[in-house]
């Protein structure tokens, strides 16, 4: 998979993909990720990428020309290309979306900066905007590198065998359960008997209802946004019901 970040600041990106999962699929070529000065895509003497807004207002507009030239000159007019707008007026990020983005072979993201960019680039260059949530950043450098990581780790071959991508919070739509390691007693707060049973079935039932506990505790959009099966909803009435029991 190849990333094209297209950014005013390539630098904020030295480092980030230097670690973990992600250096490990550069280093074995899983993925490329290639930053694109927007600057260089300019053609006046200060290479301006901003101008002040049509009808006036506070800020500024990335204008269209650099835009359009970069994402053109990147792609080469490569046709079918997903390219991506990092902005708080996207759709929301989420794991089906990085699913989705991990089946393709090249994704372009550009980062906005000052209050956006021209509405004529969101229309008709880019082909998804995104949103990685409800709260303003500085720039879409960040939420660009939360879709790089995201989707990294979901392609074949990113993580090692004894992990697994999608084991983990949302997966199956639920958040995670919760983990505990050594030692069984620390400062007198002990580590649940069961997962020291060596009862294999016991833990896996163990942690699914500690899995919809946690989540009708704390996500409960995440269950009544589902489709639930007849054992899925009997298993909920029953975490509900000890969580009745015991408060
Ligand atoms: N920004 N999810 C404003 C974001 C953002 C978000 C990026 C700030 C774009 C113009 N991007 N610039 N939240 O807050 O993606």
């Amino acid at each position: 998979m190849i990333f094209d970040v297209i950014t005013i600041f390539p630098e904020f990106f030295n480092g980030p993909f230097d670690y973990g999962i992600m250096r490990r699929g550069r280093e074995n070529g899983l993925i490329e990720i290639r930053v694109h000065d927007l600057r260089d895509f300019t053609s006046d003497r200060h290479r301006t990428v901003d101008d002040r807004p049509f009808g006036g207002g506070a800020g500024m507009v990335m204008k269209p020309e650099p835009l359009f030239r970069a994402v053109e000159a990147v792609t080469n007019g490569e046709p079918d290309l997903s390219v991506l707008l990092l902005s708080p007026q996207g759709r929301l990020f989420d794991q089906p979306t990085a699913r989705e983005y991990a089946e393709k072979p090249r994704l372009v993201l550009i980062c906005g900066r000052y209050e956006g960019v021209d509405e004529r680039v969101a229309e008709n260059l880019i082909t998804d905007e995104v949103s990685i949530g409800d709260y303003v950043l500085s720039g879409g450098e960040i939420p660009a590198m939360v879709v790089v990581d995201a989707v990294t780790r979901l392609i074949p071959g990113a993580l090692g065998c004894e992990q697994s991508a999608e084991r983990e919070s949302f997966a199956g739509g639920l958040l995670d359960y919760p983990h505990y390691t050594r030692p069984a007693e620390y400062r007198g707060l002990k580590a649940p008997d069961v997962l020291m049973s060596g009862n294999h079935s016991e833990i896996e039932r163990w942690r699914r209802h500690k899995a919809i506990e946690k989540t009708l505790r704390r996500r409960p959009d995440l269950i009544r946004g589902r489709i639930l099966s007849d054992d899925e909803r009997r298993e909920i009435e029953d975490v509900l019901r000890t969580m009745m029991n015991d408060e």
